[in-house]
């Protein structure tokens, strides 16, 4: 099994009506200035690289982002912000990621999101959330990081319910999310894998200064030290 063979089941998912609804309506209203293109609208994948020790959790695609160019995080202001900051440490070979093949690979770090499609108001539901689980889990085995960087409160509470049904060692009650939280887990298998809490690179916190450059590039460098361990 493979993480391309993942992505093929993946990107064929019609489970979530409300999502499936509002990914191909968002794509046939288009916002004006991508008027011309033609959106992705299905499930988007993770992206970077398949064997990576980092791993980025964020939340769900935007409308007009990663719906847009079927690369997570790629064609918004959120990924503007976080690919910038990986160019700066290190981890991908050029500052922005504008379309699908515009070159961009990352090395040692993977950007994926515990629910894969277009949520209205970026907010899924519980039900949507569970019902999309397993391909982030699937992910995880697949991948095999060592550290996962969660942007923002709701991907740390899907991330740890995942894990915890794969039988990873998380505290109870679960520990919260945080800028700065980390929290360390074991599996019985032998394996360990630290979550590293970071607000969000939406433009709710990067226009206003919650989550500065140097934050998310504070955290970047410290999920290379742990990964490097
Ligand atoms: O063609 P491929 O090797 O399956 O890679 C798919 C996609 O992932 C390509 O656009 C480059 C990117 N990628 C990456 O960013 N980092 C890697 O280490 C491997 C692939
Ligand atoms: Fe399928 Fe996940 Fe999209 Fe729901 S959110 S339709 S489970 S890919």
């Amino acid at each position: 099994r493979s993480v391309g063979a993942l992505d093929e089941v993946l990107v064929e998912c019609r489970a979530c009506p409300r999502l499936v609804a509002w990914r191909e309506r968002v794509a046939t209203e288009k916002r004006a200035s991508f008027r011309d293109e033609t959106y992705w609208a299905r499930p988007v994948p993770g992206f970077g690289d398949e064997r990576a020790a980092v791993l980025v959790v964020g939340l769900a695609p935007a409308a007009h982002g990663a719906n847009r160019t079927g690369r997570m995080f790629t064609g918004d202001r959120s990924g503007d912000f976080l690919f910038a900051s990986m160019f700066r440490t290190g981890f991908a070979n050029q500052p922005t990621s504008v379309s699908a093949d515009d070159g961009l690979v990352l090395t040692g770090i993977r950007v994926t999101a515990p629910v894969r499609c277009a949520p209205p108001a970026n907010k899924p539901t519980p039900l949507e959330r569970r019902t999309c689980a397993p391909y982030l889990g699937r992910e995880l085995e697949l991948v095999g990081p060592r550290v996962a960087v969660v942007l923002g409160a709701f991907g740390w509470q899907a991330l740890l319910a995942t894990l915890d049904d794969q039988g990873w060692s998380v505290p109870r009650p679960r520990p919260r999310f945080g800028h700065g939280a980390e929290v360390r887990l074991t599996h019985p298998d032998g394996r360990t894998l630290t979550l590293l809490g970071c607000f969000h690179v939406s433009q709710q916190n990067t226009f206003t200064g919650r989550l500065t450059p140097e934050m998310l590039d504070a955290v970047l460098l410290r999920a290379r030290d742990l990964a490097d361990r």
